[in-house]
């Protein structure tokens, strides 16, 4: 079988073929049982990991804790210096770390690029923003007194983060929570454990050519149950996970009842309003690359069209000619659209998602599949499919980590295509396709989409990190990466000083002795 280079990579980025799964820096440890990384891509088993036990986990957070109490008194612009070495650092790994999140994931080449290049590109945001933690002073009431409140690093926060974005969500969380002053230990997905490993090595060598603490990064492999460790920890003010809305509901439960912080980045359902406006051309281009880049697994993925009766057969003859022409197969080769998703489970609920929408009454115009026969002997790439659905089918409503397009007519006005929109339980990402003012600035009105993200005139995936990035609704409320995010990885704290003789209490009160 073809190589394409994987070899040179691992190598490149220090991966061993077992044994690693807990790092608290230089030191690699784990007494867990073997996880396997099995590449989407061949299905071959690329290397090994260790799952972190409990007296693994405990040395991790004792090192840690250990690491916080000296990075927290690193000025907050010299602690930005090390996140921009990192960045550095990310540059010059860009390609074999792409071609390790390509093919252990199964997302295109070019797509692995861009993900290392998000995470270059919060590296730099973070980096200026090291200098602008800024607070609020504000006028006291009393004479003499003065009032201002400043952010304080939190502690340690815990990532736990999914498969589809194996190293872009980490890096949005830790190029922030470094800058803060918190350390992190990161859970990566047990579907994609290298990818972890490689970003491990990478800011260790980082952390140590500056003498910095290493603890500051730490890593843990396994299942929900060395998730659950962190969750359920009280020494971990934060955690930050990205997954299914099923996860997100009991990482919720678990960090709430210790009234910890949670910041969940869950579930989408993300859906492109087509108006008799719209460019049709562009639509096309959103539309496909939404619902097929990726192979269908980006939380922001586009799983339903909302279509106006007067172009709907235009749009739909459009795209059933552009799903004709997809090429599916390897990622790594650049010719190919379409890779294959991420194992056996998700063609299984790829399967009974088509089966179901079918069942419900959906009208199947672009037929999937499983694909067999060379090239494709790892049983996991599936040809995008497309339906005609009513918007409330049960499966319309549910979130498949897949290529399936679901497309559903509207007539009427534009906020007839709003409520369909936002009619399902997610909220993450949205777009209108229109070249209509009005119906543009209405799908973005206190009456339109009620999702964390909403577009015009382009897709639903693809956010740029400057923005706040998350969603509403059951997708969990939680924002991440660029805007004003960083504040949920400190402490606030208000303060007011008094430089006067006199004791003036607020509100006027007096209490004479
Ligand atoms: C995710 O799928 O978890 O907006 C994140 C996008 C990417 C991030 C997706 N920048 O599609």
């Amino acid at each position: 079988a073809e190589d394409f280079g994987i070899t040179e990579a691992l190598a490149k980025l220090y991966i061993e073929q077992e044994n690693q799964g807990t790092s608290t820096g230089s030191e690699w440890f784990g007494e867990g049982a073997q996880i396997t990384s099995v590449s989407p891509v061949d299905g071959a088993a690329i290397a090994s990991v260790t799952t972190t036990t409990k007296s693994d986990y405990e040395k991790v957070v004792a090192k840690a804790q250990e690491a916080f109490t000296e990075w927290r008194m690193v000025p907050a612009p010299q602690r930005g210096e090390i996140v921009r070495q990192f960045g550095e650092k990310l540059r010059a790994y860009k390609e074999p770390l792409g071609k390790l999140v390509s093919y252990e994931m199964g997302k295109s080449y070019q797509e692995g690029l861009g993900e290392v290049q998000e995470m270059i590109d919060i590296c730099d945001f973070a980096v200026g923003l090291s200098r602008q933690l800024h607070g609020f002073t504000m006028h006291s009431e009393r004479p003499g007194h003065r009032m201002y409140e400043q952010y304080h690093p939190l502690g340690i926060v815990g990532i736990i983060s999914a498969f589809n974005f194996p190293v872009a969500v980490w890096s949005w969380n830790t190029a922030l929570a470094w800058v803060c002053g918190d350390v992190c230990i990161w859970k990566p997905s047990e579907k994609t454990p290298l990818t972890g490993v490689a970003c491990q090595q990478l800011i260790t060598k980082v952390l140590q050519e500056n003498n910095m603490p290493e603890g500051i990064s730490c890593l843990i492999n396994g299942g929900a149950e060395v998730g659950a460790l962190m969750t359920a920890d009280k020494r971990v003010p934060l955690i930050s996970a990205t997954g299914s809305t099923r996860m997100g509901k009991k990482v919720a439960a678990v960090v709430g009842e210790r009234l910890g912080k949670s910041l969940l980045e869950l579930g989408g359902n993300n859906a492109i309003i087509v108006t008799p406006d719209a460019d049709i051309k562009m639509t096309v281009i959103g539309a496909i690359f939404g619902a097929v880049g990726t192979a269908g697994q980006r939380c922001t993925s586009t799983r339903r069209l909302i279509v106006h009766e007067d172009v709907y057969d235009t749009v739909k003859d459009a795209l059933v000619k552009a799903y004709g022409q997809l090429k599916i197969g390897n990622p790594l080769d650049e010719k190919n659209h379409v890779g294959p998703i991420i194992d056996k489970d998700a063609v299984n609920m790829y399967l009974a998602a088509l089966e179901k929408a079918e069942k419900e009454g959906g009208n199947i115009i672009v037929p999937g599949g499983v694909l067999e026969g060379n090239g494709y002997e790892s049983g996991c790439y599936v040809k995008p499919a497309m339906v005609e659905v009513e918007n409330s089918y049960e499966i319309v409503q549910h979130e498949t980590f897949a290529p399936i397009l679901y497309l559903i007519k509207y007539s009427g006005t534009v906020e007839n295509a709003i409520a369909l929109q936002n009619d399902v339980v997610q909220g993450l990402s949205s777009a209108i396709m229109t070249n209509n003012l009005r119906e543009a600035e209405t799908f973005l009105s206190h009456k339109g989409s009620d999702c964390g993200i909403a577009n015009v005139n382009i897709g639903t995936s693809g956010a740029e990190i400057g923005g706040a990035f998350g969603g509403e609704k059951e997708t969990g409320g939680g924002r991440e990466s660029g805007s004003d995010a960083w504040k949920v990885y400190m402490r606030r704290q208000t303060n007011t000083i008094n430089y006067t003789t006199e004791l003036p209490l607020a509100q006027g009160i007096k209490f004479d002795l």
